[in-house]
């Protein structure tokens, strides 16, 4: 059902560290041609930090564990490629069709397949409106009911972040800021919300990973939040925000395609401002994430 990239196959047979990428952000989280130097430039720093970098995502049916570089190419600029979350995975599967891998997927595939660390930009939550629209990201069941490491940088600022946390402790997702007390907020290094607990050092997660295993308290994700070193200017983001929210009511965007819709909304109305803070995120996280894995080895 799967296939394994040769770097990947190594690596799990040698058992050394690897990390899982997803591709959602690639072909519907940055736009071309920096999606593709980007998430090359991912696995280098994977690499770079001693681990394997394994993106995963659906090609002609077929789920892949890591991407060749011409497997990358297609993800990256094929625009026929789907948005997969976990619900879609047999029915892509079955009809043969090509889909990059939000994080619910992302985390059940790598999981599947014996990864438990991956790293990505901004988790899914709660969208504001909620309360009417019910819009409440599938990541946040799969990291209740996956056991993996996520390397984030908080939530997406486009979400009701004080409802996503409330989700996050109802399914008892535990939450660590790394070197921070404050939930960080995508482009914001500060959401707005507290953090109840902080670690300063990798060695301190390894910690609470194996803590975890020992108390069986591993049957959900351990979600790291890692904030951006250099924030997107408060000002632009707060009215970016409200502009890609009223336009996105406007247009009666519902479903799968809000998230794609607000970060393009955000990357063209920004002056390349919300582009580099998420390519910044996706660097940092996938460094720490490397780190993570390659200490706890
Ligand atoms: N973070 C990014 N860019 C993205 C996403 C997250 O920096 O494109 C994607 C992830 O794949 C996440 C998805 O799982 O958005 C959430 O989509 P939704 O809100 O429809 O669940
Ligand atoms: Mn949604």
């Amino acid at each position: 059902m799967s296939t394994f990239a040769t770097a990947v196959k190594r690596a799990i047979s040698d058992k050394s560290p690897i990390v899982a990428l997803e591709s959602t952000i690639i072909s519907h989280g940055l736009p071309r041609p920096a999606n593709l130097e980007v998430a090359l430039e991912v696995e280098a720093i994977v690499r770079a930090n001693g681990a394997t970098p394994a993106t995963i995502a659906m090609i002609d049916g077929e789920v892949h564990i890591g991407l060749e570089p011409n497997e990358l190419d297609r993800i990256a600029n094929d625009t026929n490629v789907a948005k997969a979350s976990t619900r879609d995975l047999a029915i892509f599967a079955a009809k043969g069709f090509s889909a990059a891998t939000t994080v619910a997927a992302t985390a059940q595939i790598a999981h599947a397949a014996g990864i438990s660390y991956f790293a990505t930009g901004g988790l899914g939550g709660v969208h504001s409106g909620a309360r009417e629209s019910w819009d409440e990201s599938a990541d946040l069941f799969a990291l209740a009911t996956t056991p993996i490491t996520v390397i984030c940088a908080g939530v997406k600022s486009i979400l009701d972040v004080a409802a996503t946390l409330e989700r996050l402790e109802t399914f008892g997702i535990p939450l660590i800021g790394y070197k921070t007390d404050r939930f960080p907020g995508f482009y914001l290094i500060d959401s707005g919300f507290p953090l109840e607990h902080r670690v300063d050092s990798v060695s301190e997660i390894v910690q609470i990973l194996s803590k975890r295993r020992q108390l069986k308290t591993d049957n959900c994700a351990l979600i790291v939040a890692n904030p951006v070193e250099t924030e997107m200017a408060r000002t632009t983001h707060d009215q970016l925000l409200k502009a890609g929210l009223e336009s996105a009511a406007a247009k009666n965007i519902t479903g799968k395609v809000v998230t794609p819709f607000l970060l393009d909304f955000f990357h063209n109305a920004s002056n390349g401002e919300s582009l580099r803070v998420n390519i910044e995120i996706i660097k940092s996280n996938a460094k720490l994430a490397a780190q993570i894995a390659a200490a706890a080895q």
